[in-house]
C-alpha cells in the first residue's frame, strides 16, 4: 500500500498504489503509463518526494520523519509520500520499487542497514530517478547509485563520547583505575552502530585499564535495551560506564539500574554515557541521570531540500554532506536550551 501524505489535510490519504494501478491503468487504457505515473503527473506540477523511513523505534526517529513532514508540504510544492519499513530492509525495498513504479520525481532513503542495495537503486538509476540517502549511510559497489548523503560522522559521535570520558575520569582521579563499560550497541549493521561502536572500540584499544565487559543488543529500543541489560546485571553489577548507543536504550538501561538497587549518572555509581540528544535525552541530562549526551541532529528536512533545490536548478550537489554536532554535559543545559532545539 502506498501512503501519500496530502499535508493540507495532514492526513495520510491511503492509496493502495496496486489496486489503483490495476483499476484506473484498466479504465483509462493508458497505454504503457501506469495510472499511479498519471496521478502523479497530472499532481498540479508538484515535485514528488518519496521518503523510505527506518521506523519509528526512537524519539530520535520520529523526529526525523517530522523534519520530512513538515518539508515536502503540498503548500510549498511537493507530493510528499512516505512509508514506515518498521526496521525491515524488504520492506524498503518493496517500497522502493513501489516509488519507481510511481514513477515519482525524487527518491529519499533512510536505509535501515548500510547493505544490500545495490539491485534496487540501480533499478531507480534505470529509471532515471535520483536518490538521496539521509542519516545512515549505504555500502553499493558504484557510488553513482545515489546522488547525494546527508547525515552524521557516527565515528567522530564515538570518538567525542571517548575523549569526554577520559576526562571526566581524569578529573576524579581515576585515570589509571581499572575501568568496566558495558557496551549497549544500536541496530545491528546501521551506520550509527558501527560509527559509535568504532568510536568506542578504538578508545578502549588504546586504553589498557579500559575494559568491554559485554556487549548486548539494544536495538536502539529502550524495552530490548532494558531486556539485556536486566541479564547483565543479573550476572554481574561491576560496571563503571554503560555506553548507550541513543537516548531510548539509555533510558532502558537506566531503569534496569534502578531496579537493581544501583545508583547513576552525576551522583551515581555507574557513568551513562548516551547518543541522539534528543529533548527527552537532554532532560535526563540536565538533572543528572545522564552524564553525557552527544548530538546527533535529525533534522534533515531542509538538508534535503536544499539538495533538491540544487538538483531542480540543474545544479551538482556535493557528494556527502555531514552535519555538524556537538556533546552536551548537565552544567551546559536549561529548559530554555532544550526548548530551543526543536526535537
Ligand atoms: C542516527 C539514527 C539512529 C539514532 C537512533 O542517525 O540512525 O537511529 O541514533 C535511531 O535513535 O533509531
Amino acid at each position: 500500500m502506498i501512503c501519500r501524505w496530502n499535508c493540507s489535510k495532514n492526513k495520510i490519504r491511503a492509496v493502495s498504489g496496486m489496486a489503483v494501478l490495476s483499476m484506473v491503468g484498466l479504465l483509462c487504457g493508458c497505454a504503457g503509463q501506469t495510472a499511479m505515473q498519471t496521478e502523479t503527473e497530472a499532481a498540479d506540477g508538484l515535485i514528488s518526494v518519496a521518503f523510505s523511513e527506518v521506523g519509528a523505534e526512537s524519539d530520535w526517529r520520529v523526529a526525523n520523519s517530522e523534519s520530512m513532514r513538515t518539508t515536502f508540504t503540498t503548500e510549498k510544492g511537493y507530493e510528499f509520500y512516505f512509508e514506515d519499513a518498521k526496521g525491515k530492509q524488504e520492506n524498503q525495498i518493496t517500497t522502493l520499487r513501489n516509488y519507481i513504479l510511481q514513477g515519482v520525481d525524487y527518491i529519499v532513503l533512510d536505509p535501515v542497514i548500510e547493505t544490500g542495495w545495490d539491485e534496487v537503486l540501480a533499478e531507480a538509476k534505470e529509471a532515471g530517478i535520483p536518490v538521496i540517502v539521509v542519516d545512515r549511510m549505504i555500502d553499493v559497489e558504484d557510488d553513482s547509485l545515489y546522488t547525494a548523503w546527508v547525515g552524521s560522522d557516527f565515528n567522530k559521535e564515538g570518538e567525542m563520547a571517548v575523549e569526554w570520558l577520559e576526562e571526566y575520569l581524569n578529573e576524579q582521579g581515576r585515570s589509571e583505575e581499572a575501568i568496566t563499560i558495558l557496551h549497549v550497541i544500536g541496530t545491528q549493521g546501521s551506520s550509527a552502530q558501527l560509527g559509535r561502536t568504532a568510536g568506542l572500540e578504538e578508545g578502549v584499544a588504546e586504553r589498557e585499564n579500559w575494559e568491554i565487559i559485554a556487549q548486548v543488543e539494544g536495538e536502539f529500543t529502550q524495552a530490548k535495551a532494558y531486556e539485556e541489560v536486566s541479564e547483565i546485571l543479573g550476572q554481574n553489577q561491576e560496571i563503571d560506564v554503560i555506553y548507550c548507543e541513543n537516548d531510548d536504550s539509555a533510558f532502558g538501561a537506566i531503569q534496569a539500574l534502578e531496579e537493581a538497587g544501583l545508583t547513576y549518572g552525576t551522583d551515581g555509581d555507574v557513568i551513562i554515557i548516551s547518543f541522539d540528544a534528543t529533548e527527552a535525552g537532554l532532560t535526563a541530562c540536565m538533572e543528572g541521570s545522564i552524564n553525557l549526551d552527544v548530538e546527533c541532529n535529525p533534522m534533515h528536512g531542509p538538508r534535503v531540500e536544499a539538495i533538491i533545490g540544487q538538483l531542480e536548478a540543474g545544479e551538482t550537489p556535493e557528494k556527502n554532506h555531514y552535519v555538524e554536532e556537538a556533546y552536551f554535559t548537565p552544567d551546559m543545559l536549561t529548559e530554555e536550551l532544550i526548548a530551543s532545539r526543536g526535537y
